[in-house]
């Protein structure tokens, strides 16, 4: 496939698209051409009608130390705001319709932090440090992290986080349902992360599509909204074929071979 500067792009099983952030000097510092680099690599996958899931990681010293401190240290109010300084981060969630797992080793601070948080689902090992630093920098998080932070861990436990620039370790991460496991090695959490992501490219893709929309939508809609809205999407869903196969399969005692339509 196609090359990059500050990515390895890879994959590992079938079904499986890896990116790994490939910029060691600057601990995976997210810098423009390197966010630019990661919404090709991820728009790759998610055109790749082979690859059925996503895992993103770092390397066991850094998942990503932050936006490029020595990049932005400069920026003026008036080149952020007229460039939506940002905003293409942003679009990695909103055009990634197939899953995206992150798998946290190292630091992950800052602007790391808050792309760990863009994954459907976390995992991290007991290496892992999450934060919120920016207040030591005279800012603020800048791509969600006031939201993701407080919805994934609660208001308090966010702000004490985001007001004091203070870390969260892997373990605690796990222990606030942060993430949804912490392995004890990096080694662990990058293979266990790929495996679940084999396992759910094993799946039919437009169920998988749809379950990932519905599990998303509760974020924004109330209950009774999230749960009509999921019943229409249960419901389109016997207009499917992978849906007669799959059940179809179960009553013949038979595995199903799914045809993605
Ligand atoms: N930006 C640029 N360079 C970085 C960054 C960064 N965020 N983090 C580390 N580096 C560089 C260091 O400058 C150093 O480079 P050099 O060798 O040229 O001096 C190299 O990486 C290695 O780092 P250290 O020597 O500092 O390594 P240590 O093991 O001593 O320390 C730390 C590791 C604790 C992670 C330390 O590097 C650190 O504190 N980094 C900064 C963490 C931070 O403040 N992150 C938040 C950044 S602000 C942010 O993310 C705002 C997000 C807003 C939204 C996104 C906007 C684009």
């Amino acid at each position: 496939g196609k090359s990059y500067e500050h990515l390895l792009v890879s994959s590992p099983k079938p079904g499986v698209g890896l990116v790994q952030l490939n910029r060691p000097k600057a601990l995976n510092a997210l810098s423009t051409p390197l966010i630019l680099e990661l919404n090709s690599a991820l728009r790759g996958f998610q055109a790749d009608s082979s690859i059925g899931a996503i895992v993103l990681t770092g390397s066991n010293k850094a998942f990503a130390a932050g936006a490029d401190i020595k990049e932005m240290k400069d920026l003026t109010f008036s080149a952020a705001y007229g460039s939506d300084f940002i905003e293409s981060w942003s679009h990695l969630v909103t055009f990634l319709k197939k899953p995206l797992i992150t798998a946290v080793n190292g630091y992950a601070l800052g602007g790391g932090c808050e792309l760990a948080m863009m994954g459907d689902i976390m995992y991290c090992s007991t290496s892992a440090v999450f934060g919120q630093p920016e207040i030591k920098l005279g800012v603020i998080p800048g791509a969600g992290g006031s939201q993701r932070l407080t919805k994934a861990i609660g208001k308090s436990r966010a702000m004490e986080a985001i007001l004091t620039g203070d870390n969260i370790s892997g373990k605690q991460a796990g222990e606030w349902g942060l993430v949804a496991k912490v392995f004890e090695t990096p080694e662990e959490c990058t293979e266990g992360a790929i495996a679940q992501a084999a396992k759910i490219a094993s799946f039919s893709q437009i169920a998988v599509k749809a379950a990932k929309e519905v599990v998303n939508k509760s974020q924004d809609l109330g209950i009774r909204e999230g749960v009509e809205f999921e019943r229409r999407v249960f419901h389109g869903l016997f207009g499917s074929k992978d849906q007669k196969i799959g059940m179809g399969a179960f009553a013949a005692k038979q595995k199903p071979e799914w045809s993605n339509e």
